[in-house]
């Protein structure tokens, strides 16, 4: 018991956009509790091949696999060749996602489809592929990248919130239908992370950066390293009686209204 129940030696994690950003900060996390990672993204071979051999430098086990999360095809083909050429997927992280800031009014049909279909629809597709073969060795971890906006709404991210708080009940759903198997369904909602995504509403004197400092009560942006704990819990024996929890990791963003500017 003790650490060794937050072992990972022996598993194997499929993390689902963990090129860059938070899904290669929580990769990680799981690599170094010794995880072999099944590194996914789907823009360029090259990208891959970077983030394995950033994987491999910090000792951790990776290979890579690109393929299309929203397109069903390209996932069966993708899981089928990871599980004949690595072994059966112990963890599963739908962590790929995308963002689109436009005011709702203004927003075209296919950018709003576009968000639900890789935010909400792939981790569907990935799960239900994936999932058999939990279900079949009678044990599984499933974890799904929620967000603040899984609970809050917020001016411009119409599309990620509605796909963000499907994805919320999703997990619950997942969790009532496939517990009976031994497999675990949580989420993580991270806070305001320092990532690439948040890049553009983070730069200095941008009204949103001094906002989410003050608006966080840790007073500062999460830094992607503050996820590892959470993942590992949630990937590891040390979670196996937590079953359709979304843990949030967000420097006590929920717990509070908020406050003004000057107090
Ligand atoms: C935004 C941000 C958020 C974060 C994160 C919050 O524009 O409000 O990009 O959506 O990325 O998901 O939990
Ligand atoms: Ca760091």
């Amino acid at each position: 018991m003790g650490i060794s129940l937050f072992d990972l030696n022996g598993k194997t994690a499929l993390v689902t956009g963990s090129t860059h950003g938070l899904g290669m900060a929580m990769a990680k996390g799981l690599g170094q509790a010794g995880a072999t990672l099944v590194v996914n993204g789907n823009s360029s071979q090259q990208k891959i091949d970077q983030a394995v051999a950033y994987y491999q430098s910090e000792g951790i086990k990776a290979v890579g696999f690109k393929f299309n999360v929203t397109d069903e095809q390209d996932v069966i083909k993708a899981i089928h060749r990871i599980q004949t050429e690595v072994g059966h997927i112990d963890i599963l992280v739908n962590n790929a996602g995308i963002i689109k800031r436009v005011p709702l009014e203004d927003m075209e049909v296919a950018d709003f489809k576009e968000v639900i279909d890789v935010d909400l629809v792939s981790p569907f597709i990935v799960s239900k592929h994936v999932v058999k073969s939990m279900m079949a060795r009678k044990q599984g971890k499933i974890i799904n990248i929620c967000s603040m906006m899984s609970e809050l709404g917020r001016n411009t991210v119409s599309a990620y919130a509605a796909a963000k708080g499907g994805l919320k009940m999703l997990t619950k759903n997942m969790a009532t239908e496939w517990a009976k198997h031994n497999i675990q369904v949580n989420g993580i909602g991270p806070g305001y992370f320092a990532t690439s995504q948040t890049a553009p509403i983070r730069i200095e004197g941008h009204p949103f950066n001094e906002f989410i400092v003050n608006r966080t009560p840790a007073a500062k942006w999460g830094d992607p390293d503050d996820l590892a704990g959470a993942i590992i819990f949630l990937a590891s024996k040390a979670s196996d009686y937590v079953n359709g929890h979304i843990l949030y990791v967000d420097g006590g963003i929920l717990a509070t209204i908020g406050k003004p500017a000057i107090e």
